[in-house]
């Protein structure tokens, strides 16, 4: 067995308190898994939580079937799984990352502190320039944590909007401090492994080059001031210190994201998530390609399905009017098939729509598909995205959903069955 993952609940350190999570082995977040396509990964899950759990590779092209990327099966406690994921030769290389996807009881669990990155090395990696600065990783968690440091419950409203913690955490901690070199560049890895809260991720003075989405490496740099990251996104990012030497600002800025009544509110000042710190001289300057990667076309799609999602009365969270049984198969799709997807939001809120194990690219009103890999797309409440998705491997059933966990258990969840001829 390569790697063992024991969610626990552990009491320890974290954002500054000594507070009661739930981590894998008793980490918060959990352990890093780094793998290279090609690579069989196996890996032990043993429960020891008071109730049952399973794991989601979040982002990861493998099969959804049997020992893989299975998001029905359920781990009693007290029992364990292996896992078995065969990564694909060409499979992206990435910033992607596990947590529980158990329905009903995925929020909770994720709240609690269940999530951790998988790096599939390559891609970037190999680009000289990128391999030459340093890169780390930040896995963005909220939480509310009480007086005897234990987190509770949300109440219904908080979960029919999403729950959102009152402390924000980079890697467990409370506004950790990252350093740069003064006059060099650093690779920051994002992943959102938050329930419901959105990032407008910004560096206070800094543009920030976008490199990399969902672990799925862009056709060139894309210079912004901020970057919105859904729950579930990641993204790459490329910072280069050229400012005065001295510490700034790592800030979520405010967005809107809607929602009913009184736990709508949208703060009207930026948070402080951390702090880039400049320390030392670079020994060299960095050099940003211009180009980092090519896409090819996709294929025309051979058919185009449409996709409602709404907020019914009392909790009930649809998509085409159900909401989620995993008995049910609601969507049939031919092995080989390159399909559109159009997602329709009629609700308050955005709704972040996941697909597992099979990416897509966004696909503009005029039509044509995006040169850029996604495998969550944000759908703004009362708008519409269009995806396209080719599905030339991996038959099975699978899920997608939105990724504001309590949705999701809430029940805006379908389940895809790949079925080949
Ligand atoms: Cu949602």
């Amino acid at each position: 067995m390569d790697t063992i993952l024991e969610p626990r609940a552990t009491t320890a350190l974290a954002a500054n308190r000594t507070m009661e999570y739930w981590g894998y082995n008793g980490l918060l977040p959990g352990p890093t898994l780094h793998l290279n396509p090609g690579d069989t990964a196996r890996i032990r899950l043993i429960n020891t939580l008071p109730e049952p759990t399973n794991l989601h590779f979040h982002g990861l092209h493998v099969s959804p079937s049997g020992h893989g990327d299975n998001p029905f099966l359920a781990i009693p406690p007290g029992e364990q799984f292996d896992y078995e994921l065969t990564i694909p030769t060409d499979h992206p290389a990435g910033t992607f990352w596990y947590h529980p996807h158990i329905h009903e009881r995925t929020a909770p669990q994720v709240y609690r502190g269940l999530s951790g990155a998988i790096l599939i090395h390559g891609g970037l990696d190999d680009i000289p320039e990128i391999a030459a600065v340093p890169s780390e990783t930040a896995i963005l968690q909220d939480f509310t944590v009480d007086r005897n440091g234990r987190i509770p419950e949300p109440s219904m409203p908080e979960r029919m909007r999403g729950r959102e913690g009152a402390i924000t955490a980079i890697n467990g901690q409370l506004q950790p401090s990252f350093q740069i070199e003064r006059g060099g560049a650093l690779r920051l890895r994002l992943i959102n492994a938050s329930c419901s809260r959105h990032y407008r991720f910004a560096v206070e003075e800094h543009p920030i080059a976008v490199l990399a989405l969902d672990g799925n490496t862009l056709p060139a740099p894309l210079w912004a001031d901020d970057w919105l990251l859904a729950p579930g996104q990641r993204a790459d990012l490329w910072i280069e210190a050229k400012r005065q030497p001295g510490s700034y600002r790592i800030l979520n800025l405010p967005y809107d994201r809607g929602g009913m009544g009184m736990f709508a509110t949208v703060p009207s000042q930026p948070s402080i998530l951390g702090h880039l710190q400049y320390t030392g001289s670079a020994a060299q300057t960095p050099h940003l390609p211009e180009s980092l990667t090519s896409i090819a076309p996709l294929p025309a799609p051979s058919i185009t399905r449409s996709f409602l999602l709404s907020e019914g009365m009392m909790g009930a969270f649809l998509i085409n009017g159900r909401a989620f049984d995993h008995a049910r198969t609601d969507t049939t799709v031919a092995l080989g098939a390159t399909e559109d997807w159009v997602i329709e939001n009629r609700g308050s809120m955005d709704h972040p729509f996941h697909l597992h194990v099979h990416r897509f690219q966004p696909v503009t009103p005029s039509g044509e598909a995006t040169p850029t890999w996604l495998d969550t797309i944000l759908v703004p409440r009362n708008s519409t995205r269009r995806i396209r998705i080719p599905f030339l491997d991996f038959p099975g059933r699978t899920v997608y959903h939105c990724h504001i966990l309590d949705h999701e258990d809430m029940g805006m969840m379908g389940t895809l069955d790949v079925t080949s001829p």
